[in-house]
């Protein structure tokens, strides 16, 4: 067992959950930055349905207030750091460019430089995001592929992945950019395609809706399971050398195609239900993003385990039993 501590932004969110558990199962101690916007308003359904909330040490910590990292670096002198805390739906970040671009990007300097002052040595892990590829013209996007950020959203995370390289470049510290495609799972937030899509599935089955209303169903993602992506984070902390990694499937699929999985293991008709809406279609759209995942599978020995066929099937079953109250 591990005797290391491990400091993670955004640990009431999907991956920083899946993150937690993984790391407590590992022996880690884990301190974790809570947010707190309002008293009665924290959020710890992910943790609770996990069974670790109690089992990790919260911090009161804002991603726009340096000194609140400052203070936790200095205390736990953490071993390693996890970034993942952001405002990260793409479609929110036309509707508030600036609070994005500071929590996002500036946030990401804010915990960069809280480390190089009072945590030099400790191993730093920042959460980028395929969105940065954006309106890219190569079929498969690695690590060498070029940028072009179509959104607040991923253009305040390319500040952040350039932040993240700039602070090895320069100071020498031991900092890692996780190049993340799409990853989902029953703890993904109701606002992202995928669970709005099985929880949708879920209440049509149990009859207690009837529609179910999208925006761009021939956008395509390289979707992957959120619970082995984060083990490709904590293994990028592991290696001799810090490097930045493109975690991902290398298989894409249409919004459409993954509606249908999730129609089709409850026996309805998608055709019955599905309305397009405009209301959800965006300023600008990433049509088709799709990983190569080589260099990862090279390096750290990690390659995604989850189909995207599983995960959905596991997505509608755990709202289901959710929503009937299991
Ligand atoms: P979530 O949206 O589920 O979690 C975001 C977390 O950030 C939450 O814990 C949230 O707290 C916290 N947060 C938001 N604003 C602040 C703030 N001002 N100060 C402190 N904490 C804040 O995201 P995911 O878990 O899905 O993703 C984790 C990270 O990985 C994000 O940075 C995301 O952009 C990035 N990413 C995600 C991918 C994906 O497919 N899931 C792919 C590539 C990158 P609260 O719960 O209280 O709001
Ligand atoms: P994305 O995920 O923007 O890729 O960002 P999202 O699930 O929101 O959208 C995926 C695609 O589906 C299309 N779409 C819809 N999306 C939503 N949310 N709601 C709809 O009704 C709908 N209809 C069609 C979108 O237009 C898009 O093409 C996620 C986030 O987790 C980011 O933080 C992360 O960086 C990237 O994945 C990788």
């Amino acid at each position: 067992m591990s005797s290391k501590t491990a400091f993670i932004t955004g640990i009431t969110g999907q991956d920083g959950a899946y993150l937690a558990k993984l790391l407590l199962d590992k022996g880690y101690k884990v301190v974790g930055a809570m947010p707190r916007r309002s008293s009665s308003g924290v959020n710890m359904w992910r943790l609770d349905w996990l069974g670790i909330n109690g089992k990790v040490i919260l911090e009161d910590a804002d991603m726009l207030d340096m000194s609140s990292f400052v203070r936790i670096l200095t205390k736990y002198q953490p071993d390693e750091i996890y970034n993942l805390a952001a405002q990260s739906f793409v479609q929110t970040s036309w509707d508030q460019p600036l609070l994005t671009g500071q929590v996002t990007g500036l946030g990401a300097a804010n915990i960069l430089e809280a480390m190089r002052l009072a945590a030099p040595k400790a191993r730093f892990y920042q959460a980028s995001t395929s969105e940065m590829y954006g309106l890219i013209q190569e079929p498969m996007q690695s690590e060498t592929t070029p940028f072009y950020p179509r959104s607040p959203y991923a253009a305040a995370k390319l500040y952040a992945h350039w932040m993240t390289v700039n602070y090895r470049e320069s100071f020498g510290l031991f900092t890692c950019s996780g190049i993340l495609f799409n990853h989902e799972s029953p703890l993904r937030g109701l606002e992202f395609v995928t669970r709005k899509v099985t929880d949708a599935v879920a209440r049509i089955k149990l009859g207690m809706q009837n529609e179910l209303r999208l925006g761009n169903i021939d956008a395509k993602r390289d979707w992957g399971h959120a619970q082995d992506y984060v083990e490709a984070m904590w293994l990028m902390l592991q290696q001799e050398e810090a490097d930045d990694y493109v975690i991902a499937t290398g298989r894409t699929v249409t919004v459409r195609d993954m509606c249908k999985i999730a129609f089709e293991h409850t026996g309805l008709n998608m055709e019955d239900h599905l309305i397009i809406d405009p209301e959800f279609f965006r300023p600008a759209e990433v049509d088709v993003l799709l990983g190569n995942p080589a260099k990862a599978e090279k390096n750290l020995g990690w390659t995604a385990k989850t189909s995207l066929e599983e995960m959905i099937i596991e997505m509608v079953d755990a709202d289901i039993a959710r929503l009937s109250g299991k």
